[in-house]
């Protein structure tokens, strides 16, 4: 683990004491108020944050959430909200002794209606479980990440996670038509809607849709979700050169319009650390510096696979594609997707592994790996890049041994300022969080830092929630 919180500053919060613990146990019963065991709330999913929180709380409904915050927002104790703690910036731990707030009990699919494709959910169901409810009623939920099997759906609103599919759902903001939260002082503000089109006042609920548990905690959300095609087919194909990458990827626009339903890309580097780490990932193909994973989702199977193939062919043809394979056999759909998957956890358990999660215009998407890789040396291990091409969305990733300060200097801030002189987003998904709080004005001009801050107080003028994250 490496310890980076030293250096922070704890605010000026109270210290929980005997009379907070009995008190929340009143209120939740003594089984969902933890005060031993708290390693997994504590540390976060890259094991560079270690907090040390003495008390963790596991409300079982709105009301018991509500009657918590109102209380730590009297005493001003400070609270970090947790949902499956598989965040990538450090922004669901405590990083001094915020008090944990796990969703993990608000777990319930409360209604799936099969005519309208609305689902609502409480926040701490685990995305899997959600999508496997909702396809029990024919319908998919339109977000799908390697975290599926721990994160939890309020983590992914609060996050504002993309995944594997933006490129055909949109993000969150369009699928997500309500929210339910409570505020700072204990407030339940009811955001929740069945409709997609709601133009009443400020759209509020998108207020909750990536402020990473800053302005409340989500505790309830509706969201559309489409009815399941009943094809998927994938291709994995092989390219020589990022210039056939992004040809490839307007030929893909072009030739599967509205059956393409994912478009990523691995360079070669990433994918051999993940074939290297799980013996049990077979590649279909070998031997390119790039790989896509083209995914068709469509009404009509035998159309949409002779749609792919044609379009394999085409590329093939004009030396764009370099070799490929295609399946839409649920099985090896699978298998595929798994390799892709288990690229970010590879890298993880190789070595220490800083990430970055830019958007950035696709013209200029891959240059920043190879400079990266020059501007490390031997200091790095990998510098590699993989994500989701088709929303622009690049995760690079660089490897070392362990963290020193000379491969920190080379990386940081030169990632940021690069990203920014493109006028790229420095966070795509992932969010600010701890990590990455010193540079959110490579993003964000001085007024607008000012307005979140301004909104920040108003939700939460004792600034009890989730502290030392985003604005700190
Ligand atoms: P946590 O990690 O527990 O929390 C994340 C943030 O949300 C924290 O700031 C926390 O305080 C806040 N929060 C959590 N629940 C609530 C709530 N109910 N109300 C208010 N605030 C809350 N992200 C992507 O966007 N796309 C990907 O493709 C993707 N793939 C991933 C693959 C892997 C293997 C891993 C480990 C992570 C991946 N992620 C990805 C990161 C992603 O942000 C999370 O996996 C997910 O969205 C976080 O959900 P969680 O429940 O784990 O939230
Ligand atoms: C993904 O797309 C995730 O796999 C994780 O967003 C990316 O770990 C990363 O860098
Ligand atoms: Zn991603």
């Amino acid at each position: 683990l490496t310890q980076i919180t030293d250096h922070v500053q704890r605010g000026n919060y109270a210290q929980l004491n005997d009379k907070d613990v009995s008190h929340f146990e009143q209120l939740l019963g003594k089984n969902h108020v933890l005060t031993e065991d708290l390693d997994g709330y504590n540390v976060c999913f890259l094991k560079r944050i270690r907090g040390n929180s003495k008390l963790v709380l596991k409300p079982g409904s709105t009301a018991e959430l509500a009657a918590v915050l109102k209380h730590c927002n009297e005493r001003k104790l400070a609270v970090v909200p947790q949902g499956g703690n598989t965040g990538l910036v450090g922004g669901s731990v405590p990083i001094c002794d915020e008090i944990v707030v796990s969703l993990q009990r608000m777990n319930k699919v409360l209604s799936v209606d099969e005519v309208t494709g609305i689902a609502i959910v409480e926040a701490g169901c685990i995305l899997e479980n959600f999508s496997l409810r909702a396809q029990e009623a024919g319908l998919t939920v339109p977000l799908d990440l390697g975290a599926k099997a721990s994160c939890h759906i309020g983590g992914n609103v609060s996050t504002n996670a993309g995944g594997l599919r933006v490129v055909r759902y949109g993000n969150l903001h369009g699928s997500v038509l309500g929210v339910e939260a409570v505020l700072a002082n204990g407030q339940v503000l009811d955001l929740m809607s069945n409709f997609k089109k709601d133009n009443t006042g400020y759209h509020m609920k998108n207020l909750f849709i990536g402020s990473e548990g800053t302005l409340g905690i989500i505790t309830k959300l509706s969201m559309l979700c489409p009815h399941e095609s009943k094809a998927v087919n994938l291709a994995f194909i092989g390219l020589n050169s990022f210039d056939d990458v992004l040809k490839t990827f307007v030929s893909a626009k072009r030739n599967l319009g509205e059956i393409l339903s994912s478009c990523e890309l691995i360079d070669e580097r990433a994918l051999n650390v993940a074939l290297e780490q799980y013996k049990f990932l077979n590649a279909p193909i070998s031997g390119y510096p790039f790989y896509m994973l083209i995914e068709t989702s469509g009404s009509n199977g035998a159309h949409d696979e002779e749609k792919l193939n044609q379009f394999i062919s085409l590329g093939m043809e004009r030396d764009e594609i370099r070799d490929g394979t295609v399946t839409g056999e649920p099985g090896k759909v699978q298998e595929i997707w798994k390799i892709r998957e288990m690229v970010p956890l590879g890298l993880i358990e190789k070595s220490f592994c800083f990430k970055y999660d830019i958007s950035l215009p696709l013209r200029d998407f891959y240059s920043i790996v190879d400079v990266m890789r020059d501007r490390c040396g031997d200091l790095a291990t990998v510098v590699c890049g993989y994500g989701h091409l088709g929303d622009s969305n690049l995760h690079l990733n660089v490897n070392c041994e362990r963290l020193t300060d000379e491969i920190l200097h080379r990386v940081e801030p030169f990632v940021y300022e690069y990203t920014s002189k493109l006028r790229g987003s420095i966070s795509a998904e992932h969010g600010i969080g701890f990590l990455k709080k010193d540079y959110l004005h490579y993003s964000k001009n001085a007024v607008a830092i000012d307005w979140m801050r301004d909104m920040k107080k108003m939700f939460d003028p004792n600034g009890i929630l989730n502290p030392y994250k985003m604005l700190a």
